[in-house]
């Protein structure tokens, strides 16, 4: 089977818990399978809160309507990819860029429903490079206090968030305390979000592989 295939086997499979209402829908191509999957059962929930602008022009143009985060409430279910997950369900997100967007949304969530094929699955986090989405007069500033916690970080030059915002990959990481990391970047002033999502992890993970689906909780 394809990447694309075990990326679309996850992506079905988080149809089921989808029970009605606004859901918050995230970003990249594992998500774009889950909403074309969505546009199937479109009668059974109401319309989606999503993470980023190309997601929210695809669940339109599939006839889904697309929410404000501010004029909904708190919503059920969060569906969205990752770059890694470990076995804690800790994941780093963001390779997209759109981690500020996906983190708000996963925090007004009831249920995060992680979504990916199995190359995604990693004991510790870290080599996929951490991304940081920081407010740009502060890139040098934060870029110096990510050295001294031990990475490498890269300037995704030319690259400019939803919120108008630069981004910093961190390279050559280890993350053996994921909580305590995402906890001190988030403390470093001009840091907007950084792609850990640790302190709210996933609730579910759902793995395509080769053998069927697989389910983590
Ligand atoms: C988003 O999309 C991101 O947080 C993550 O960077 C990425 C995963 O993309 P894909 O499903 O294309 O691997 O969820």
């Amino acid at each position: 089977m394809t990447q694309d295939e075990l990326k679309k086997q996850a992506a079905e499979a988080a149809l089921a818990y989808v029970q009605g209402g606004i859901i918050g829908v995230g970003t990249g191509s594992t998500v774009n399978h889950f909403i074309d999957y969505l546009a199937r059962i479109k009668g059974r929930f109401e319309g989606a809160v999503s993470s980023s602008d190309v997601s929210s022009e695809r669940l339109k143009s599939h006839g889904i309507e697309v929410f404000d985060l501010n004029s909904v409430g708190d919503l059920s279910l969060y569906v969205d990819g990752a770059d890694e997950a470990n076995g804690r369900l800790q994941l780093i997100k963001g390779g997209g860029g759109a981690l500020t967007r996906e983190k708000i949304v996963a925090a007004a969530s009831e249920t995060f429903v992680c979504i990916a094929d199995e190359s995604k699955r990693v004991d510790v986090l870290g080599a996929f490079p951490l991304p940081v989405e920081v407010i740009p007069m502060a890139r040098s500033y934060v870029a110096r206090q990510l050295v001294k916690l031990g990475g490498t970080p890269v300037w995704r030059e030319g690259f400019v968030t939803d919120n108008g915002n630069a981004i910093l990959d961190i390279q050559g990481l280890e993350i053996q305390d994921p909580m305590a990391l995402e906890q001190q970047i988030n403390n470093i002033a001009g840091v907007v979000t950084v792609g850990l999502f640790a302190l709210r992890r996933a609730d579910m993970l759902i793995l395509g592989s080769p053998n069927g689906v697989k389910t983590y909780e």
